[in-house]
């Protein structure tokens, strides 16, 4: 199991709830979907993904953005439970979706860029170092119900 320490939990629980979910939600989707182009192939039926601008304007993207981050809040709520959180949300991704597990690192890492330009200054090694560890853990969650 994960152990997570008070200093942690107060960066993660703190930061979290300074983040504008829609807004971070929709950029860190729309750089991933830019970045790493090939991650638009799960995204057929979101129409319009062909430059940075239709990306920004897709009102699917966005709507997906805030889901994620609502998923996203349910682990920062439960950060001892991780795993049981996200047994559906991994068994959709797997059996359902067939998301490869590897994307999942590109879209954290896209919300960990989201949140250093968001934060600044305030985004110190620290905060990093524990958002890079609540994304690492997500996505070994997320992929768990892969055989
Ligand atoms: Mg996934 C649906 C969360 C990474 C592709 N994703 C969903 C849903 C949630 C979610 C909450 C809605 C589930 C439902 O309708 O019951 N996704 C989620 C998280 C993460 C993630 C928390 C990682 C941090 N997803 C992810 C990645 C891809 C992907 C990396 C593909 C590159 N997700 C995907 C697709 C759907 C969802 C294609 C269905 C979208 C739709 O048709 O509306």
């Amino acid at each position: 199991m994960v152990h997570w320490t008070k200093a942690e939990r107060e960066i993660i629980t703190s930061t979290w709830a300074k983040v504008n979910q829609e807004e971070a939600g929709q950029e860190a989707l729309a750089r991933m979907l830019y970045v790493y182009p090939w991650t638009q192939r799960y995204f057929a039926s979101f129409g319009n993904l062909s430059s940075p601008t239709a990306i920004a304007g897709n009102p699917k993207v966005r709507a997906h953005g805030k889901k994620v981050m609502a998923a996203l809040g349910e682990a920062v709520h439960h950060m001892d439970d991780i795993k049981a959180t996200y047994k559906d949300l991994s068994k959709l991704h797997s059996e359902t979706l067939q998301v490869d597990p590897e994307n999942f690192q590109l879209l954290g890492g896209s919300l960990i860029v989201v949140l250093a330009k968001t934060f600044g200054q305030e985004f110190t090694p620290d905060v990093q170092a524990a958002f890079q560890k609540l994304v690492c853990v997500v996505n070994a969650a997320l992929s768990k119900q892969y055989y």
